[in-house]
């Protein structure tokens, strides 16, 4: 059966609840859903109706088109001035000794390494440390694009620029405009956590406020400029706290229309402060990854981040919303293996990404940061198997 016609089944099933029933139709018909309407599905809506609902705006927007990128990861650090409670990298500050901290050669260095590489995007994220300002930053990507100008430079979040701004005395829409010239092409979607103050405030203390990400993200999007955004579920918020998170991306993306993609990040409890709190089940991150798709109705991609949630879950969850998976990596990603991610050295080659997607009947599409389409790999022979690499990274002391 095809996904329109198990939409009618689910609308004349007389055993859903008028509540829910309602839900499907405003989604059958292409109507916004609202807060209310956004926990209630949290709270009612069980896997089959959610993806129902959710594989059905898929695929309207989408087909089988399942997109993914080639990109390499720099991590200037492990250390962080902030002390996030989930996070694995900010109880290392008080053991400077077991960090990194990266020049800005040894970071071009990394850069130089994937010179004969088929990556289109370099991500940047990691701590912040007070070397690392607004010159450095801009020092940084001004030289990976004089070295190698097609390659796309995605880096930092607000909590980054909201710290070097405040540093150097200048405001968001100038220090935005002034990394746009230095080489800065998209911002990634972290630091977002989960917006609502009474549950920013007791895991992300002191780093940017909510309003402080959206208004760097408005500034970013006010130049022409594209961002993802992150929401990290799954620990001590409620389901209308994630509600609330989704409603404030909604409202900016309604007003700016730039932002890509929503990357909902499962939270892991490995090796950090809420090591006690349980990891939420994968049948709530299904769950999660639909009511994302059916609250973002402005978002177009819904993206799944594979290293963090299993390579069998990410195959899943193009069934229940996701149309994006990040990515072809190589061991470079640090934060998650530290924090238990499953896969404690991500590496997958382009060859066994695209029979990951293929095997669940999706159409893989190889595409640069924007979303433009370079190869589409549902018909294409593998000659070789291209191996995913290991870079042996420079450790500093
Ligand atoms: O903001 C940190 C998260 C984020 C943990 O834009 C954790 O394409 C789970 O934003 N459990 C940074 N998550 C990574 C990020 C990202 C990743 C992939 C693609 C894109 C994109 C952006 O990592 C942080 C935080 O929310 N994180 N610790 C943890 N224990
Ligand atoms: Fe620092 Fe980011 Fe970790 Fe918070 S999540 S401690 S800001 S690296």
């Amino acid at each position: 059966m095809d996904t329109a016609s198990k939409f009618k089944v689910l609308l004349n099933d007389p055993h859903l609840s008028p509540e829910l029933k309602l839900i499907a139709q405003k989604v059958y018909d292409n109507e916004r859903i609202t807060f209310d309407e956004g926990v209630l599905l949290y709270e009612k809506g069980e896997l089959a109706y959610l993806g129902t609902l959710a594989n059905y705006i898929r695929e309207k927007r989408h087909g089988n088109n399942t997109y993914f990128n080639r990109n390499f990861h720099i991590e200037p650090t492990n250390l962080c001035v902030y002390d996030c409670k989930f996070c694995s990298y900010s109880r290392l500050i008080k053991q400077r000794a077991d960090g990194w901290e990266y020049t800005m050669d040894e970071m071009m260095d990394i850069v130089k390494k994937y010179d004969n590489e088929p990556v289109t995007e370099v991500h940047i994220v990691g701590g912040v440390l007070p070397q690392y300002d607004v010159a450095f930053y801009s020092e940084l990507f001004t030289r990976i694009k004089k070295h190698r100008p097609e390659l796309h430079v995605k880096a930092l979040t607000p909590v980054e620029y909201h710290y070097i701004f405040k540093k150097a005395k200048i405001d968001y829409a100038t220090g935005m405009k002034l990394m746009k010239e230095a080489g800065l092409e998209s911002i990634p979607g972290g630091g977002a956590e989960i917006f609502h103050p009474e549950i920013r405030e007791q895991i992300a203390k002191d780093k940017c406020t909510a309003d402080q990400w959206l208004d760097i993200h408005r500034e970013w999007h006010k130049l022409g400029m594209r961002s993802n955004a992150t929401m990290l579920y799954g620990h001590i918020e409620k389901y209308w706290h994630r509600v609330d998170h989704m409603e404030r991306l909604r409202a900016l993306q309604d007003e700016t229309g730039g932002f890509q993609t929503f990357i909902p990040l499962k939270f892991r409890n490995q090796d950090n402060q809420m090591s006690h709190v349980p990891e939420v089940s994968v049948v709530e991150d299904l769950r999660n990854y639909a009511i994302a798709r059916i609250y973002l109705d402005n978002f177009d991609h819904i993206k799944a981040y594979w290293a963090m949630i299993s390579r069998t879950t990410a195959q899943l969850s193009l069934n229940f919303g996701v149309d994006d998976i990040d990515g072809t990596l190589d061991d470079t990603t640090k934060i998650y293996s530290m924090a238990g991610a499953e896969e404690q050295h991500p590496a997958m080659s382009t060859k066994q990404l695209v029979e990951l997607i293929k095997q669940v009947g999706r159409h893989p599409l190889e595409r640069d940061t924007l979303y433009n389409v370079i190869t589409d790999y549902n018909d294409f022979e593998f000659k070789e198997e291209l191996k995913p690499k290991f870079y042996k990274l420079p450790v500093i002391n």
